[in-house]
């Protein structure tokens, strides 16, 4: 290096340094007022993940970056139950959370995953936005968490095996499969006479992959952007559930937002959840020909004998009686009759 590039150089880092402190005095003029952290547990190329993101730039961009909330997608900063932890402590302020999951706190959320409730999506909404969802949101709100009124979806769940394919409830005696952390998955799954095991999502794919677990069940959308088709062969449409997300806030964090501010968060991620329901739901429905292209093989079971399975095994009347006849009969309301 000659002389003259050396003093070039040490020019160049001066006037880097001269920037730097520049950019941070500058980023401190501009920081926001409400920095927020914001968690899920599915990929950034999840429908729930994109539509959470675009929500938030949003919310930057309209409050004049007044409110900047950060997305950490895929259990970045832990599984659901240290989120959730996380976020009853303040140190989270916004959580999408299986409401299955979130039943290890607020009992009654996880009325709408029991099993074959909802015939179809219109049902789906219609309890949610109605009166099965009201009952659920009344219940969250008591623990002193914020909810947002529209539930985001996750979709019907469909059973994968890397050992056979579930075409009989017959299929699922024994069968290792992979549940959530919720009581009523382990409760179902036990009614059918598999073997349940409670993992995290974020555990999921090495646990299908080491072969601790034959099996898992979930939407068709998330074993794609999740990629379990790499270590599941078989994908069985049960549909045996629905599932979706309720967006969670911490309670003071939200008290702590001026009502302006609280409109612009609240309507963001109001539509967020909205745009959120038609593009999960049409993933679902798209992709099962690119899991077959990926080697996966799909199969449709005449539902009917698992149905018949759950009441055999006295699953319906054993979950009326935890969440009381009152809350059973807004679920009937939607679902008909049900066990
Ligand atoms: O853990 C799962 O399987 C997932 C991602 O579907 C939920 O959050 C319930």
């Amino acid at each position: 290096m000659s002389k003259v590039s050396r003093r070039q150089f040490l020019g160049t880092s001066a006037a880097l340094a001269g920037i730097g402190s520049f950019n941070i005095l500058t980023r401190r003029a501009d920081a926001a007022e409400f920095n927020l952290k914001f968690g899920d547990n599915v990929p950034d190329t999840h429908p729930l993940s994109i539509h959470a993101k675009a929500a938030t730039d949003r919310i930057r961009e309209e409050s004049g970056g007044r409110v900047d909330i950060r997305l950490f997608t895929n259990s970045q900063l832990g599984n659901d139950q240290d989120m959730l932890s996380q976020l009853r402590a303040g140190a989270l302020e916004f959580q999408l959370l299986s409401p299955l999951i979130l039943a290890t706190l607020v009992p009654a959320a996880s009325i709408n995953g029991i099993g074959f409730a909802f015939k179809d999506y219109a049902t789906v909404w219609s309890a949610m936005d109605g009166d099965l969802g009201a009952l659920v949101r009344t219940a969250i709100g008591k623990t002193g968490l914020h909810v947002f009124d529209k539930i985001w979806d996750n979709g019907y769940r469909q059973i994968t095996s890397s050992s056979h394919a579930i075409d009989t409830p017959e299929d699922l005696k024994h069968f290792k499969i992979r549940v959530p952390a919720g009581p009523l998955w382990t409760s179902m799954f036990q009614a059918f006479g598999a073997a349940p095991a409670n993992i995290n999502f974020s555990e999921v794919y090495s646990a299908l992959q080491t072969h601790l677990v034959e099996g898992q069940e979930n939407p068709l959308g998330l074993i794609d952007t999740a990629k379990l088709y790499e270590v599941q062969k078989y994908c069985s449409m049960t549909s045996h559930m629905w599932d979706g997300y309720w967006l969670l806030a911490n309670g003071v964090a939200w008290q702590k937002l001026p009502p302006e501010l609280q409109e612009i968060v609240a309507r963001n991620f109001e539509a967020g959840a909205i745009a959120n329901r038609a593009e999960t739901a049409k993933l679902n429905d798209s992709v099962a020909d690119e899991l077959t292209a990926k080697g996966m093989v799909i199969n449709k079971p005449d539902l009917a004998p698992f149905r018949a399975a759950l009441i055999k095994a006295g699953f319906y009347p054993e979950w009326k009686a935890k969440f009381g006849a009152e809350a059973w009969a807004v679920l009937e309301k939607y679902s008909g009759p049900l066990g």
